[in-house]
């Protein structure tokens, strides 16, 4: 209620101007004679108005709400333009995080229910998939059919772990001059003999092979890549400094390809350290392929020791060796989702020349969906 006062020369003319404006039924709240300065009598009538009563015969509202929001609109109106949009866009990024906080409560909702999401969540960590990983998947899809189907989910993140994957093309369009690295027994000198056997002998065409032996360490290394060189009969040549290396290299310029391999080193061995990024160093020269031999049958915090241990070594190349040693591929596909190496081969026994393929992601894929539905 509003109370609002009427003056007139006498009573009656107030109250009369409030019963024009308001009706007869307009309660009075009081009256009274006062007397202005020039001692002439004025009487006021103080009649009780609701208050949308009020706005509307006194402005043409219906309620002080209707004003406030006319007033906001008034001075909205005079506002910069730019700190408009800026409102906006602040308005809808609140809005967004908003949004993502309520998809995230759905999605720890549904991981602690037994929901398709959560019985696929646990099937891949199982098999070795990190939890980061799988839920960065699954949160992008709250909402959509694919969380109430088990297989669609299922071939939904395959695809996305196959497109994920990267595969160094097999390129010998030039000259290939490649240095299998890794630690100790892991297949790269085995690795060499299957890849000299290939290129010389099992593609379309024959290619120009040598072998550079770069281990002058292990007792046996020497005679060990010579005995596969002297079957196959194709050049092989020992180095034991980066001055020898380069006179070999000189000597090999004719030839198509030339592999070399290394000592298994660890990286506390500063000697082999220093050995290496010599030769590496040296190799620019002829744009060598550093490739990093990592089998598949190690765990996976292993596996990133190994990649840390050898990354500067600037890896172009992953050869996944021992595939045959395991059924487990999930750690493998896990560290290929985070280090974004690509894989070239995969060493899948101990025959030379017979147990290596090119790498393939479906050869790969199948490996771990077997896994997957024995699991
Ligand atoms: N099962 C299996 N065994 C393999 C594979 N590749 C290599 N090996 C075996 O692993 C052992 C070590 O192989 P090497 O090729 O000598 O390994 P390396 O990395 O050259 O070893 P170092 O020179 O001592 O660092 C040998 O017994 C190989 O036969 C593979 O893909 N599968
Ligand atoms: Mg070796």
């Amino acid at each position: 209620m509003i109370n609002e006062t009427f003056v007139a020369s006498d009573p009656k003319a107030a109250y009369e101007q409030a019963i024009e404006k308001y009706g007869r039924d307009i309660p009075i709240v009081s009256a009274k004679q006062i007397k202005s300065d020039n001692t002439e009598l004025r009487c006021e009538v103080v009649v009780a108005v609701p208050s949308d009563l009020f706005m509307e015969r006194s402005f043409g509202k219906t309620s002080f709400m209707e004003e406030e929001t006319d007033i906001e609109e008034a001075l909205t109106a005079v506002e910069d333009p730019a700190d408009e949009d800026e409102a906006l866009l602040s308005e809808i990024g609140a809005l967004k995080a908003e949004l993502e906080s309520m998809k995230e409560g759905m999605y720890l909702n549904i991981q602690s229910e037994d929901t398709v999401i959560s019985q696929v969540k646990a099937l891949f960590k199982k098999k070795g998939i990190a939890e980061e990983w799988l839920d960065s998947m699954f949160n992008s899809l709250i909402g959509t059919p694919l969380v109430e189907d088990k297989a669609l989910l299922v071939s939904y993140l395959l695809e996305e772990i196959d497109d994920a994957l990267r595969i160094e093309k097999e390129d010998l369009s030039s000259q290939k001059v490649m240095m299998l690295v890794g630690p100790t027994g892991v297949g790269k000198t085995t690795s060499i003999a299957k890849l000299a056997a290939r290129y010389a002998y099992l593609m379309e065409k024959p290619y120009k092979v040598a072998l550079l032996n770069l281990d002058s360490y292990k007792v046996g290394a020497v005679e060990q890549l010579e005995h596969y060189a002297d079957i196959m009969q194709i050049e092989h040549v020992s180095v034991a400094s980066s001055d020898e290396l380069k006179g070999a290299m000189n000597k090999l310029k004719e030839y198509d390809v030339i592999l070399l391999d290394t000592a298994g080193m660890s990286p506390y061995d500063t000697r082999k350290f220093v050995k290496m990024v010599e030769y590496v160093n040296y190799g620019e020269s002829w744009q060598l392929e550093v490739s990093l031999v990592i089998p598949a049958t190690i765990k996976y915090e292993d596996m990133e020791d190994i990649y840390n241990n050898f990354s500067f070594l600037n890896l172009d190349s992953l050869i996944i060796s021992k595939f045959d040693e395991t059924k487990h591929f999930g750690t493998l596909l896990n560290f290929m989702l985070s280090y974004d190496l690509p894989m070239s081969y995969f060493s899948i026994g101990q025959e030379v020349p017979d147990d290596l393929l090119v790498a393939d992601k479906e050869y790969l894929l199948e490996h771990f969906i077997g896994d997957v539905n024995e699991g």
